[in-house]
C-alpha cells in the first residue's frame, strides 16, 4: 500500500520498517513509545513529520530526528470513506426535506491537501446520521455544493424556488445545510423571500468538519431536524451550538443572528434578540411563542428576486467616500452605510451620499457597535445626515439591511424602497421609532 505524501528520510524509514498508511504502528522516541495508525501525509506538508491518529481520534506529528525505532503492530486497511447504507424509514413521521448547499457540514479532511472539502452530499449526511431517521420521514436534495463565501444573491433566489416547492408539495419543515461564513446572510435573504411560510425554514451549518472528534455536524443537524419536524414554528431560523454542549442548542431568528466567533461552536449569537427557542437534550423549548402562530391559510407568498447592485459600506476614520460616487457611477442603486456609533459617518462624506441620492440610490444607516439601535437625533452629525436624506434603520443588523436592501431592490420600485427598508416587516428592526 501506498505511503502517499512522504518522502526523503521518513519514506526512507517507514519503508525500511514495511509500514504502509492506515498500518497500527508504534514509534520509539528517546522518551516514549506512541501507538497509532499511520496516516497519509498532506500534499503540501513538509517532508519532516510523520502524522500518527491516535486511539482518541486526534492526530499528532512526530518530527523525523525524534525517532529511534518504529514497530509495526498490525498491517491495516488504508483510510477510505464509505457511505453507510440508508437508514430505515419510519413511516407516519413528519416529513422534512434537507437541502444540502455545502460547507464544512458537508465537508472532511481531504488527505491529500490537508484542507477541509465539501464532499459529502445531504444524502450522504442522512446516511451518516441514522439517528435522524427515528425524528422524521426524510428527503435529501442537493441545490449545490459551495463554500458559502461564493454565495450570491442568486444562490439565494435558487434556495427560496425550491423551499416554496417544499411548501407546496406539504413538507412539515425543510432543513437547509450551509457554509457558516455566510449564513446569517442566506437566512436574512430567506425570511425576506418567503412571506408567511407555513412551516420552519432551519438552516444548519457546522465549525468542525464530521471527521473531527469534536465535530458539530451531526449534533447541530439532529438538532435543526427536530426543530423542522417537531416545533411546529414557521418561519426562517438557524440552530447552531448554543454553548460549549453538544446537548444544547440555539434556534435564532433568521433576521437577528449572526456569526461572532471565528471557530467557537457556538459561534452564532441572535443580536438585539434572544434566541427564539432552544433544542436541549433533545427536547425542544420554545421561548418566543409568537413563532408558533398560525399563517392564514393561502398567505404564503414566493418573493424570490433580488438585485445585488447594493453594497455594504463599514465608515472609518478617514472614509474613503469617494468610492461611493464610483461605485454610483458604476450602477449601484442602494447603500447600507455601517456608521460609527448612533449612526454617523464623516462631514467629508456628506457630499458624496448627497451625490449617491440624486442619482436615486437609497442610503441607510446601520451601526458598527453590532448591539443597539442607531439613534441619529443625539448629535447633529446624525441631524445632518437625517436631512441630506440618509434612512435610520433602527436595530437592524447591517447583514440583514443588506440582504433585505437586495430584496427590495430586486422586488419592488424604486419609490418604494425607503418605505420598504425603515418599516419592520419580518421582525427585522424594532418597532419603536427609528429617530
Ligand atoms: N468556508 C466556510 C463556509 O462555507 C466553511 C464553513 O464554516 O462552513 O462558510
Amino acid at each position: 500500500m501506498t505511503l502517499e505524501g512522504y518522502r526523503g528520510k521518513l519514506l526512507e524509514i517507514l519503508s525500511n520498517a514495511k509500514c504502509s498508511i492506515g498500518d497500527d504502528i508504534v514509534i520509539v522516541t528517546e522518551s516514549r513509545s506512541i501507538e497509532g495508525v499511520l496516516m497519509p501525509r498532506y500534499q503540501y506538508a513538509d517532508a519532516e513529520h510523520l502524522v500518527l491518529k491516535l486511539k482518541n481520534g486526534y492526530n499528532i506529528g512526530i518530527s523525523a530526528d525524534r525517532i529511534k525505532k518504529i514497530k509495526l503492530i498490525g498491517k491495516g486497511k488504508e483510510p477510505s470513506f464509505a457511505t453507510p447504507p440508508k437508514p430505515e424509514q419510519t413511516p407516519g413521521l413528519p416529513k422534512v426535506l434537507i437541502l444540502g448547499t455545502g460547507g464544512t457540514i458537508a465537508s472532511r479532511i481531504d488527505y491529500r491537501t490537508g484542507g477541509v472539502r465539501a464532499v459529502i452530499s445531504s444524502e450522504e449526511l442522512y446516511h451518516l446520521v441514522p439517528e435522524l431517521s427515528s425524528i422524521a420521514e426524510i428527503t435529501t436534495d442537493i441545490l449545490f455544493n459551495i463554500y458559502s463565501e461564493n454565495m450570491t444573491s442568486e444562490h439565494w433566489s435558487k434556495i427560496a424556488t425550491r423551499v416554496a416547492e417544499a411548501i407546496r408539495a406539504g413538507y412539515d419543515g425543510v432543513v437547509i445545510t450551509h457554509g457558516t461564513d455566510t449564513l446569517h446572510y442566506t437566512s436574512a435573504a430567506l425570511t425576506f423571500a418567503l412571506e408567511s411560510p407555513p412551516l420552519p425554514v432551519v438552516l444548519v451549518g457546522a465549525q468542525r468538519s464530521s471527521d473531527r472528534p469534536s465535530s458539530d455536524s451531526a449534533s447541530n443537524l439532529i438538532g435543526a431536524v427536530k426543530f423542522a419536524a417537531e416545533s411546529r414554528a414557521k418561519g426562517v431560523f438557524v440552530v447552531m451550538h448554543d454553548g460549549p454542549s453538544d446537548d444544547e442548542l440555539a434556534v435564532h431568528s433568521g433576521v437577528r443572528v449572526r456569526k461572532l466567533h471565528t471557530s467557537r461552536r457556538d459561534a452564532f449569537k441572535s443580536v438585539n434578540s434572544e434566541p427564539v427557542a432552544r433544542v436541549k437534550n433533545d427536547k425542544i423549548e420554545i421561548l418566543e411563542e409568537s413563532i408558533r402562530e398560525e399563517k392564514e391559510s393561502g398567505s404564503f407568498r414566493l418573493f424570490e428576486k433580488f438585485d445585488d447592485r447594493a453594497a455594504l459600506l463599514k465608515v472609518y476614520p478617514g472614509f474613503h467616500h469617494s468610492i461611493i460616487k464610483d461605485l454610483v457611477d458604476n450602477g449601484i442603486r442602494g447603500f447600507i452605510l455601517e456608521g460609527t456609533g448612533l449612526g454617523h459617518a464623516p462631514k467629508s462624506s456628506y457630499g458624496a451620499i448627497t451625490y449617491a441620492m440624486s442619482k436615486g440610490a437609497f442610503v441607510g444607516m446601520t451601526s458598527q457597535c453590532i448591539n443597539g439601535s442607531v439613534r441619529m437625533t443625539v448629535y447633529d452629525t446624525g441631524r445632518d445626515l437625517l436631512s441630506i436624506g440618509v434612512k435610520p434603520l433602527g436595530d437592524m443588523l447591517s447583514e440583514v439591511a443588506l440582504a433585505k436592501l437586495m430584496w427590495a431592490l430586486g422586488n419592488f420600485d424604486t419609490s418604494e424602497v425607503g418605505d420598504i427598508m425603515t418599516k419592520n416587516l419580518r421582525g427585522e428592526m424594532q418597532e419603536r421609532r427609528l429617530l
